[in-house]
């Protein structure tokens, strides 16, 4: 299941599991990757100009799980070169921000990527992100939960990469549920 045969190392005992970020620009996307990695929110960010990748290794009942994840730029002019990198993709976290609309109704176009050039077998996560602006809320939470049952997504979640809200869960709880899939 979710490709992770092909990906295994050499070594029985490390998992390699690739996950990719998508979504529109300015969502949160590497926000959300550096307070998983690095346990920070900066402000002030460099724009990211080709795609970024980071390592991230923890254990798991005597196995050593390492993650890929990959932080492509969110502009649609990188799509073409973004596409090369989506081979052996485990799992794909579609990232939109709770107060713009426009970047949920994306979701779809990059739902439609994904189907066209990914391995069909993909975990799939959606993920609302800046759920600490409230007060700008422009999608509402069963909204998020409806689109993600609409498109088969196996995981929805409204994250804050600010207040650190949700940003374990989405990355373990989806590599949990692929291993324990390939388990059974
Ligand atoms: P991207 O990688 O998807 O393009 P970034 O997005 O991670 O670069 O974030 C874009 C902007 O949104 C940044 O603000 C960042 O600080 C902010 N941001 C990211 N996540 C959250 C969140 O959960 N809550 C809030 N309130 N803001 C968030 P700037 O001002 O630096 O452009
Ligand atoms: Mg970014």
């Amino acid at each position: 299941m979710y490709g992770l045969d092909n990906n295994n190392n050499n070594d029985n005992n490390t998992c390699l599991i690739k996950i990719f970020l998508m979504g529109d620009g300015d969502v949160g996307k590497t926000s959300i990757l550096k307070q998983f990695v690095d346990n920070k929110f900066d402000d002030i960010y460099q724009c990211v100009i080709g795609i970024d990748f980071r390592y991230v290794q923890f254990e798991n009942n005597n196995q050593s799980i390492k993650l890929v994840i990959w932080d492509p730029p969110g502009q649609s002019r990188f799509k073409d070169i973004t596409r090369l990198y989506y081979k052996n993709t485990n799992i794909v976290i579609f990232v939109y921000n709770i107060a713009d609309r426009k970047s949920f109704i994306n979701i779809i176009e990059w739902f439609e990527d994904i189907e066209n050039f990914a391995p069909p077998n993909t975990y799939k996560v959606l993920v609302g992100n800046k759920s600490d602006l409230e007060a700008k809320r422009k999608v509402r939470y069963e909204e998020g939960e409806a689109l993600s049952q609409i498109l088969g997504i196996n995981m929805f979640y409204e994250t804050s990469a600010k207040d650190n809200v949700n940003i374990k869960e989405i990355f373990v709880g989806s590599v949990m549920n692929i291993i324990e899939q390939k388990d059974n």
